[in-house]
């Protein structure tokens, strides 16, 4: 009961400062005001998230062991299509029926891709504009914030919710498709606040310092690298933001008509359509490649795969391999994409890229 009063009063105070935001006209010297305010929102923000997840014993209930190269989650409405989906994609039979809320936890399946293991979770759907604590949604959530890649999926009839569950998604602290802001915090005991920034920021410093105290950093040395703007700032000050990639995907399109979008991936989890191009984009957007190993005396082909992520280099690789034939490379000498010409001759530093052929040596 207690609590409950204690989150009745955050809720209060959070509705008083959305006011007060809203009502404040925005310009400069409104700016280190409003900053102050939006960094206490957000605070708050926080403040019921743990009142919530102490009410419900911790962050989600469902236990579920991360498996495979990368775990994709499966959101969207009820009914929708997504346990259709996941049978399509995998080897799981999760539940299919034509009503409300039939997947009741978590469900697992593997997708084989690419020489790629990647587990993709089924789980209940999520209630229209469900704010944290509705339905199932605190216990999708919390594993939504450990998922390499979340599908947002919804169906012809109700492409809107694609919108409003990446809101709710946004509210609850997860960020997608959008870069961790580049700031670095080194918490002192004392000391104040001291701000480093090569860059101009479109903030002035002492707003950066309210916001910053407001989110509870009082003393630091902090290290901007980029230009960031109100928001990206609490972001940055906050302890429990994610950032995960997302696809948006639209289902049932063999009963409708929807004008393709660029935005979105359109499918028939039922009759197959648009599956390949979703494999494709899921693998991508995960930040897989696919690189092939060539022995020491052998011709370059494509029969040696080798699945690493985007922004590795050859060192990386060679580490991933491990063994003792990889100890001690000095180099390499690469074939196909990336390479100026066949069988260049490029340090260990060098970036893989799709389609690489590589010869350590
Ligand atoms: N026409 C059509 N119906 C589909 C398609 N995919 C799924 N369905 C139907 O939609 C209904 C719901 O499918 P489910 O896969 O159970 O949906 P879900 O999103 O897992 O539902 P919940 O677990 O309740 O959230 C079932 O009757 C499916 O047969 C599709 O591509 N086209
Ligand atoms: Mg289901």
């Amino acid at each position: 009961m207690a609590n409950l009063q204690k989150e009745d009063i955050t809720k209060m105070q959070i509705k008083r400062i959305e006011n007060e935001i809203r009502d404040t006209p925005k310009h400069k010297a409104t700016e280190h005001y409003v900053g102050r305010l939006r960094a206490k929102l957000a605070k708050l923000k926080e403040r019921i998230e743990e009142q919530e997840s102490k009410k419900t014993g911790g962050g989600g209930g469902y236990a579920i062991r991360k498996q495979g190269d990368a775990t994709v989650i499966l959101i969207g409405p009820p009914s929708t299509g997504k346990s259709t989906l996941l049978n399509r994609l995998t080897n799981a039979h999760s539940k299919v029926a034509p009503y409300l809320f039939t997947t009741v936890s978590v469900i697992p399946g593997m997708m084989q891709y690419k020489n790629t293991d990647i587990q993709i979770l089924d789980v209940p759907g999520l209630i229209e504009g469900a704010d944290i604590g509705k339905g199932r949604s605190r216990e999708v959530l919390s594993v939504v914030r450990g998922a390499d890649l979340i599908i947002i999926m919804s169906d012809i009839d109700r492409v809107q919710a694609i919108k409003h569950i990446a809101k709710t998604l946004e509210s609850s602290g997860i960020r997608i498709n959008k870069k961790k802001p580049e700031v670095k915090i080194e918490k002192k005991n004392s000391g104040g606040l001291i701000i480093h920034s090569n860059i101009k920021q479109g903030v002035d410093k002492e707003t950066i310092k309210e916001i910053a105290r407001e989110m509870g950093i009082k003393n630091a040395e902090i290290t901007i690298k980029e230009s960031l703007d109100v928001e990206e700032l609490i972001d940055a000050f906050s302890k429990n933001r994610v950032y995960v990639p997302a696809i948006f995907v639209i289902n049932k399109i063999d009963v409708g008509n929807f004008q393709n979008h660029e935005k979105f991936i359109l499918i028939s989890a039922e009759k197959g359509s648009g599956i390949k191009k979703l494999k494709k984009a899921i693998w991508r957007k995960l930040g897989f490649v696919r690189v092939y190993l060539v022995n020491p005396d052998a011709e370059p082909d494509f029969s040696n795969p080798i699945v690493v992520k985007s922004g590795y280099s050859l060192a990386d690789v060679a580490k991933k391999i491990g063994g003792e034939f990889f100890e001690n490379k000095k180099g390499a000498k690469i074939w196909g994409n990336g390479a100026k010409f066949p069988g260049q001759e490029v340090s260990l530093g060098k970036e893989v890229v799709e389609g690489m052929m590589i010869r350590f040596f």
